[in-house]
């Protein structure tokens, strides 16, 4: 197990469309346990191999309350979203890749998600609530496209500058 180092924006690598993984190996399963180790460390409850610099189709989730829930870890390789509902739903956002912002952004309220999985099955989730909003915020990484994407040109553009001086003071 190893921690991973997590991208802050703004990283040209946060904005690349990743590749499909080929074949499900030994790398793949080392790689989504490293994800899931940096995911909980940081804390956070996803987390996409863009956001540890590798521009691959892989996302690692875990949306469980530590608290009360014992821990649900989930790799998605090559995840998609093949069905989405109509209707939506809003929720205050945030990334590991842009710390301290967060913003309501509005996304379908349940989706169904085919991905193939640590073992090389293909799979199929529905989610809802938290897990849809996490898996759909993931899958849009492995695509190059951040939560602040979704919000207005004068509030991304505030959140960038913002971002840009933290990270010289840095
Ligand atoms: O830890 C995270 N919390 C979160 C909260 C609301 C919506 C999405 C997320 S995902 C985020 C971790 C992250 O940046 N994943 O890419
Ligand atoms: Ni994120």
């Amino acid at each position: 197990m190893a921690l991973l180092d997590i991208l802050i924006v703004p990283d040209t690598r946060l904005k690349k469309v990743c590749a499909p993984i080929a074949n499900v190996d030994g790398r793949v399963a080392k790689l989504a346990d490293d994800m899931l180790e940096t995911m909980y460390k940081a804390p956070g409850i996803g987390l996409a191999a863009p956001q540890v610099g590798l521009l691959e189709r892989l996302i690692v989730i875990d949306v469980a309350d530590h608290k009360t829930e014992k821990p649900n870890p989930v790799a998605m390789i090559n995840p998609e979203v093949v069905w989405r509902s109509e209707e939506q739903s809003t929720y205050n956002e945030g990334c590991l890749s842009i710390p301290e912002v967060y913003a309501d952004v509005t996304r379908p309220a349940q989706v169904k998600v085919r991905y193939v999985d640590r073992g090389g099955e293909v799979r199929e989730m529905e989610a809802d609530g938290l897990l849809a909003t996490c898996v759909q915020h993931e899958i849009d990484h492995l695509n190059g496209i951040l939560f602040i994407d979704h919000l207005s040109q004068l509030k991304r553009s505030m959140i960038m500058r913002k971002m840009t001086k933290l990270k010289r003071q840095a």
